[in-house]
């Protein structure tokens, strides 16, 4: 590291690091570390030592692609009026529902190999594109498969509340019934979802369809989150708040109170510049309020076939500093740290400390800010996770 340097991201130079059972159980001075036996002891070549990055926001998992719809929006078409014309999200599901569980996952395996291979280790994967039981259903159990298939923690949530599936035109509220009376009960009964989310926006949900929702989630024991004042401000930070969200996530639109009720709820915000470069979204998230309110920020791909086509964590990291003014420090915790805390998960993983698990990525740079500087960079580092160290091909 360069001495000029001052060593910030809370790190330890020359560091090591022990590991029992899966879990971090030492942290300090090479010097100072305890004696081992030496086929146990495995040299970082001077590289650095990260926590593995959490993507605390995405929707991997979808049939199809939208490419032709980008196409239309480059000509001018808005995301917002796609939507209306029965494109965007309902054009997804109508593949999501098509597809069958294996091709769903070969898809979604491809993209989350994307992740993994830039030091993703946890990954939040969202339903929403099936949009009735059996394909909510079929969404989260692919995404659950994908863990066992790719060596990467899955947190699953539910997000029935994403859009108005075409059958039920006009009868909003209908659904709505239907995500609270039969998908939450049923998913929570199968220990299908981690958590439960909604599109609260003029061409998703109101505030009063998501209060519902957030209710039936609460009565099944499931912590919620909320995409929230993405395109408008519709009081869905404030409503995220109320009951104590993990997150509220995009927050382009969100007003000062929602902000205060989200540092006083100690909800996490999740940025999404992927999502908001993607549309060509001028208005930014108000990063120096957040900040100066002690809100956490997060950053996520929001990987999704509409908005955010992005499997690069290290894109959206360079993104966060560019478009929003984000430090690379403040971007490495949020794809570590406060990604952690989004999921619900802050006392498991996002940091490298003693009693968390070691889930860590170990890669070949000088110093940490080059994962925000480098675009495309294919560094593939050495992910442990739970302690056991990846095979690395070569
Ligand atoms: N906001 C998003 O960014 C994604 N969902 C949402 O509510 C986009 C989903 C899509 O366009 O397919
Ligand atoms: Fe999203």
């Amino acid at each position: 590291m360069d001495p000029t340097i001052p060593a910030s991201y809370g790190a330890i130079e020359n560091g090591a690091l022990g590991v029992t059972g899966g879990r971090i159980t030492w942290l300090g001075k090479m010097q100072e570390l305890p004696t081992y036996k030496s086929e146990n002891i495995r040299d970082c070549e001077s590289g650095w030592l990260t926590p593995g990055l959490v993507d605390c926001h995405t929707h991997l998992v979808f049939g199809g692609n939208r490419a032709r719809e980008f196409e239309k929006r480059l000509q001018g078409v808005s995301y917002e009026q796609i939507a209306r014309e029965g494109g965007g999200i309902v054009s997804t599901v109508k593949a999501t529902r098509k597809i069958n569980a294996d091709d769903l996952l070969k898809d979604a395996a491809l993209r989350l190999s994307g992740m993994t291979a830039q030091g993703v280790t946890t990954v939040e994967i969202k339903s929403g594109y099936g949009l009735d039981l059996e394909n909510e259903i079929k969404m989260l159990e692919v995404a659950k498969d994908l863990a066992r298939e790719e060596n990467v923690r899955v947190s699953t949530t539910f997000l029935g509340a994403h859009a108005l599936p075409p059958e039920y035109k006009g009868r909003a509220d209908d659904y709505i019934d239907l995500v609270c009376k039969q998908m939450i009960p049923e998913i929570a009964k199968q220990n299908l979802a981690n958590a439960v989310d909604g599109f609260c926006e003029n061409i998703g949900f109101t505030p009063t369809q998501i209060r519902r929702v957030f209710e039936a989630a609460k009565k099944h024991g499931l912590p919620v989150k909320l995409h929230a004042e993405q395109l408008t401000d519709q009081g869905g930070a404030i409503l995220a708040a109320e009951f104590n969200a993990l997150s509220a996530d995009h927050l382009e639109y969100v007003s000062e109170g929602g902000v205060r009720a989200m540092a006083k709820a100690n909800t996490v915000a999740v940025l999404l510049p992927g999502a908001f470069y993607y549309l060509k979204e001028t208005k930014k998230p108000p990063i120096d309020l957040l900040r100066e309110h002690g809100v956490p920020m997060a950053l996520a791909t929001d990987c999704n076939p509409g908005s955010s086509p992005i499997t690069s964590p290290l894109l959206i990291l360079n993104m966060a500093c560019t478009l929003f003014g984000f430090t690379p420090e403040e971007a490495l915790a949020g794809m570590t740290r406060e990604g952690a805390k989004a999921l619900g998960l802050g006392d498991e993983i996002g940091t490298l400390e003693k009693g968390k698990n070691a889930d860590l990525a170990i890669w070949p740079i000088d110093h940490p800010s080059e994962l925000s500087y480098w675009l495309g960079r294919d560094y593939r580092p050495t992910r442990v996770i739970g302690g056991n160290i990846e095979s690395v091909e070569t």
